[in-house]
């Protein structure tokens, strides 16, 4: 059903906020056909939604989620603060490779439900699509399960679901020690089967020396790309193996966490157009001191996005507006800069081109603010400010 929609502040994000106050929005079959200054609103016998004022963004995007997961680690949250470093733990047996373990002995109904609540609190907040990575599984048949849980998500709520494979997230126990053997046994084999059965977007690595090494890495990209399917990494979080270089190398849409990235990372990240995904949610949780180079990155022009990084270890968050006062407050990007990474760049990031902004021709997905200018959804400290979702170019109240 075509309608107008009246009476809004527009943060069209098209050249920074792109504000229009006193806006107008005629949307159509999910899309927006027109948006502008309401006196220049084109003549049309529609029904009109009064907006009440409110400010109006896209629909906010999390382009980085480990959304679907059983169990949880408070318990190596209390080691950590105890004196455990993020790597000790996973070394002692710790860290992902125990949410592995909660993850394949749940049923593909218990993920779902599990997972749900999780999706739903990010709804609340203003979310309408949201990236989930696999990466609990580590084995052909759970892997799979976390991708349908994801997709099943996607069809049960006004959400759009994108899945990236990260079978190379860890290596499981019974790999121990052989990560090669475990790509080539179990990670690729599985990447195959889940493309086959159209489960997966795109594909996602985690590039650290307590994961997978460069050249471990750059076999899972060449048989992303043997598959026709787009490519980003987990690069430089904990340390620095050139991880972003790697990526860029391979037209990553995306290099994610970043803390330890240098410049010629970020140089090779800007020739290749690659985002950069800012995940304050695990620098934070991680007590970590060393800040993503944001200033060498805004030099360079790198896009950059923010995102939860919501997975059970290192950033038990859904909060997106959450992350966007997190990356302002500790890495000193500008609010315009948040909302840009969780809208225009937010998109980039996976591909897509159809939303993160109010255009013509752009999805009908928006956020309706209680608020009058967009650096409040930064401002404010986890609390939200949503009024209302429109998914689609329908209004959820
Ligand atoms: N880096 C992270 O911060 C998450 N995954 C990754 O590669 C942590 C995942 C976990 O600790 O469960
Ligand atoms: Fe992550």
């Amino acid at each position: 059903m075509a309608m107008i929609l009246t009476n809004a502040t527009l943060a069209t994000m098209t050249g920074g906020y792109g504000l229009i106050t006193d806006g107008a929005l005629v949307m159509d079959r999910g899309g927006i056909l027109w948006a502008g200054p309401a006196a220049d609103l084109p003549r049309a016998d529609l029904p009109v939604h009064d907006l009440g004022g409110r400010l109006v963004t896209p629909a906010l995007i999390d382009c980085h989620t480990h959304l679907v997961f059983a169990g949880d680690r408070a318990q190596e949250f209390e080691m950590r603060l105890n004196g455990a470093s993020y790597a000790e733990v996973a070394r002692a047996g710790g860290g992902i490779v125990s949410t592995v373990r909660a993850t394949r002995a749940a049923q593909e109904d218990d993920l779902f439900t599990l997972s749900l609540p999780r999706l739903d609190a990010m709804l609340a907040e203003g979310t309408g699509t949201v990236e989930i990575k696999s990466g609990y599984g580590l084995d052909v048949e759970t892997e799979l399960r976390l991708l349908r849980v994801a997709r099943r998500l996607g069809r049960v709520r006004d959400v759009a679901v994108r899945t990236t494979f990260l079978g190379a997230h860890a290596v499981p126990p019974e790999f121990a020690g052989r990560a090669d053997d475990y790509l080539t046994e179990a990670a690729l084999p599985a990447l195959r089967t889940a493309h086959a059965e159209g489960l997966v977007d795109a594909v996602d690595a985690f590039c650290e020396g307590i994961a997978f090494s460069p050249a471990q890495v750059a076999r899972v990209f060449d048989e992303a790309r043997a598959l026709g399917l787009p490519v980003k990494l987990h690069a430089e979080q904990l340390s620095n193996l050139g991880g972003a270089a790697l990526a860029a190398r391979h037209g990553a849409l995306s290099a994610d966490h970043l803390e330890y990235l240098d410049e010629d990372g970020v140089r090779a990240m800007a020739a290749a157009g690659t985002v950069a995904v800012i995940l304050p949610g695990a620098f934070y949780t991680l007590r970590e001191t060393q800040v993503p180079p944001i200033g060498l990155l805004r030099r360079y022009g790198v896009p950059m996005a923010v995102a939860t990084d919501c997975n059970p270890g290192s950033s038990p968050m859904t909060s997106l507006t959450l992350a966007m006062n997190m990356a302002c407050t500790l890495f000193r990007m500008t609010p315009q800069e948040a909302l840009l990474g969780t809208t225009a760049h937010a998109a980039r990031a996976l591909g897509l081109s159809d939303r993160g902004r109010i255009a013509a021709g752009q999805r009908a997905d928006l956020a309706v603010w209680d608020a009058a200018h967009p650096a409040e959804l930064s401002y404010r400290i986890g609390a939200t400010r949503l009024h209302s979702r429109i998914t689609g170019g329908r209004i959820d109240a």
